[in-house]
């Protein structure tokens, strides 16, 4: 399938390459996602750049993660953007609102919402690097991991208390964004129950000027939902269980609820290497356990595939996405549902479909009935995920099946333009290029 892109980096340029997007895209205060869509500092893309910047600068890794520690809203929760000056980005601060929060963060202005809770394993994974470099390092990585901790577990707590209702055991978002997957198939029956009212202020989208081509990003009517949730939200004070009562958009989130899972396991293992309290230790085993648990039963009967649920309509959402393999993260569903889904993790409707550039898995499944190649979360191949899986895989014992996405993942990327998503069979970079999160994943592969 060669030859479709014109330039293919070797891995020490590529290496190089991607450094330097680091480095470019450090404001001197954060490392910004993206440098003209997103530049701000966001909480998932915050752990995985601190991953990448630990082979460059252990230091600066660390810096990364407590300012967006610092931002921690006093209940626990890690906000998902942290602001910068920058007003080149919608919605920005005054529109979230969020100054007034009773449980906001003081000096530091942020949105209202959280990311998934990726954080422990960039700590460990931080360590780890760490580790392999100076003495110096390793005890400035253990010293940074032992302070980091107990935010860790409140950010943690913080999820169960607050985001965990009813009886599914999933962990509830309260919008689209929370998933990091905004305008996924996944949300499409739950956000069609989210009826803007008259009373949207209007807006002006910013990120379809920076973006040349706007078919890439969300539609219009699903900012305008995106941005209804957010008005609910301000009308609440933020109140999180206001929020959870009430909101228009309330889903179990199967992916966060396994990410949760294995991240709670990481968190066990730093606690008990630099001596955390027992107690703490045996409330994550319990969320772990409990969010494994829900996840499990989330499986559907047939497919195997994990599902999200409508907690507004209780129901089980089927769309079948990336998300579906949620079990393969965290484990815990029966061998025989895990070995179906292994099975169509490689067949043709995944990552064994004969188009396309790389094998990784696309956001969507490219058999699907509304795949779209060049769509943002609807069909894309991303990078940071398949970095997900590829770390899961490999914690899990299954190396082999850990190199050949680590391969698949330098193969999709090699043409050094760190494109946010990819057009799947092309390989063509889309979005934002020069995103620090896929600049990041590739410099942890290359390493
Ligand atoms: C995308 O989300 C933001 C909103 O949070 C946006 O579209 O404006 C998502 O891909 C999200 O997962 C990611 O963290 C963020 C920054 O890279 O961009």
């Amino acid at each position: 399938a060669g030859g479709r892109r014109p330039v293919r980096y070797a891995r020490p340029t590529l290496a190089a390459r991607a450094a330097r997007v680091l480095r470019d895209n450090d404001t001197g205060a954060v490392i910004t996602a993206a440098p003209r869509l997103y530049p701000h500092m966001w909480s998932w893309d915050a752990a995985f750049i601190s991953i990448g910047l630990a082979r460059l600068d252990l230091p600066r890794a660390v810096a990364e993660l407590e300012t967006l520690f610092k931002a921690q809203w006093r209940n626990g929760m890690v906000p998902h953007i942290v602001f910068t000056d920058d007003d080149a980005y919608f919605p920005g601060p005054d529109r979230w609102g969020t100054d007034t929060a009773v449980d906001g963060p003081r000096n530091v202005r942020t949105s209202g919402i959280c990311q998934p809770p990726v954080h422990a394993i960039a700590v460990q994974r931080m360590v780890e690097i760490a580790r392999t470099s100076s003495p110096e390092e390793r005890a400035d990585a253990e010293r940074f991991a032992r302070s980091i901790w107990p935010a860790l577990y409140s950010w943690h707590r913080w999820l169960v208390e607050y985001r965990t209702p009813g009886s599914s055991g999933l962990i509830a978002i309260v919008h689209g964004w929370e998933s990091g997957m905004d305008n996924s198939p996944r949300w499409d029956v739950p956000y069609a129950a989210v009826n803007p009212g008259d009373e949207l202020p209007p807006y002006v989208r910013k990120d379809v000027r920076v973006i040349g081509d706007p078919s890439e990003r969300p539609t219009d009517k699903e900012y305008d939902r995106y941005l209804w949730l957010i008005e609910e939200m301000r009308r609440a004070g933020y109140d999180q269980k206001e929020i959870v009562r009430r909101s228009s958009f309330l889903v179990g989130d199967v992916f966060i609820t396994a990410l949760f899972a294995v991240s709670c396991d990481v968190l066990i293992e730093l606690g008990t290497e630099f001596g955390q309290d027992e107690d703490k230790l045996a409330d994550l085993a319990l969320w772990a356990s409990r969010a494994r648990d829900a996840v499990a039963a989330s499986c559907h009967s047939v497919s195997g595939m994990a599902r999200d649920r409508d907690l507004r309509a209780n129901r089980w959402l089927d769309t079948q996405t990336i998300a579906g393999f949620a079990p393969l993260l965290c484990g815990g569903a029966p061998d025989e549902v895990q070995l179906r889904l292994l099975s169509l993790l490689d067949s043709d409707r995944w990552c064994g479909h004969p188009g396309l550039l790389a094998p990784v898995p696309p956001s969507v499944s490219p058999m699907r009935p509304g795949f779209n190649p060049r769509q943002y979360w609807r069909g894309p191949q991303w990078p940071v995920v398949n970095w997900l899986f590829g770390w899961a895989f490999e914690r899990r014992g299954w190396h082999e099946r850990a190199r050949k996405l680590r391969e698949a993942g330098l193969r999709l990327t090699d043409d050094g333009a760190f494109g946010e998503y990819y057009e799947p069979f092309s390989g063509e970079p889309l979005g934002s290029t020069d995103q620090s999160w896929t600049a990041a994943v590739v410099l942890d592969w290359l390493c």
